[in-house]
């Protein structure tokens, strides 16, 4: 048994479930909690027995964004020696899926984070806003750049200048979520979702998400040759031969990763 500072996490049916866990400030994400979660999405991505992540909050916030009290009386250079988004980008090269359960609270870096997550379930209190405008600065972890990704400029500018947050069902409308559940319904939801992407073959899965990502990243030339490549190659793993087989052989397949 591993001791978390920020973090619950439990493994169940290969999914690995990793809860925020500082309700006492809505699971602001201070610079400690960051690092632990980031080690702790690379340790269960190298490990064999974790298929799938679910990350989650509780009810009244997934998270409220970056943890102000450690940004309030910094300046500039104690910023730039933070470098704390170093550790934020190595979420991006995570190989497994990951899916955000969102209630409540889903406010500056903790709308960034769950943007950062593969999938996105809310719970039909979920709310979604990048409000650092109000502060007096703006998104540092992707806000403006995954967010224009996901639901366009015109959108994006809207959330981005007023700051003001958006309902679960407004999110499912501009195509931030995947859907909207009852509050009481999103973990169960989400851990529905995981388990039936744990039961695919790994490898498939994973080159699927590194191709949509480099859809992201490329020119459609680039990235159909990248999807191509990704294509072939798995036609060199056993879970190919499996899922073929017991295609032809009118069984349920059993795959193992390799
Ligand atoms: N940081 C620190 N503490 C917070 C934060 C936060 N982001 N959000 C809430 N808290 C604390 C409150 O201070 C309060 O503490 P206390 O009980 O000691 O007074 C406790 O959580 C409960 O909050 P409230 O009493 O305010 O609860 P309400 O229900 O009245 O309001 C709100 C809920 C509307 C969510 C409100 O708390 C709020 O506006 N929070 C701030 C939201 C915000 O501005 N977020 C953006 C922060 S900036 C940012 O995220 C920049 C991202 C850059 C990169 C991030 C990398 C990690």
């Amino acid at each position: 048994e591993r001791a978390y500072q920020h973090l619950l996490v439990d493994l169940s049916d290969r999914v690995a479930i990793i809860r925020l866990n500082r309700p006492e400030v809505l699971n602001a994400l201070n610079l400690a909690l960051v690092d632990e979660l980031v080690d702790t999405l690379e340790r269960l991505d190298r490990d064999d027995a974790v298929r799938c992540i679910v990350l989650t909050g509780n009810e009244r916030a997934f998270a409220a964004g970056a943890d102000i009290m450690e940004m309030a009386e910094a300046g500039v250079v104690e910023m730039k020696r933070r470098n704390q988004f170093r550790v934020w980008d190595r979420i991006r090269w995570i190989t497994k899926p990951i899916i955000a359960a969102v209630n409540g609270y889903a406010l500056g870096g903790g709308c960034e984070l769950a943007m950062a997550c593969d999938l996105i379930i809310a719970g039909e209190n979920a709310r979604f806003g990048q409000p650092e405008v109000n502060l007096g600065v703006m998104p540092g972890a992707g806000g403006t750049q995954r967010l224009t990704r996901l639901v366009g400029k015109a959108r994006a500018l809207e959330i981005l200048l007023t700051g003001d947050p958006i309902t679960a069902e407004e999110a499912y409308r501009i195509g931030l979520v995947n859907r909207v559940v009852p509050t009481e319904a999103c973990l169960d939801e989400a851990l529905r979702l995981a388990r039936r992407i744990a039961e695919k073959p790994p490898m498939a899965v994973r080159l699927i998400k590194e191709a949509v990502y480099k859809a992201l990243d490329t020119t459609l030339q680039d990235g159909m040759e990248y999807e191509r490549n990704c294509f072939y190659l798995l036609f060199a793993t056993e879970d190919k031969a499996e899922g073929m087989r017991a295609f032809l052989e009118k069984r349920r397949p059993s795959f193992k990763g390799r």
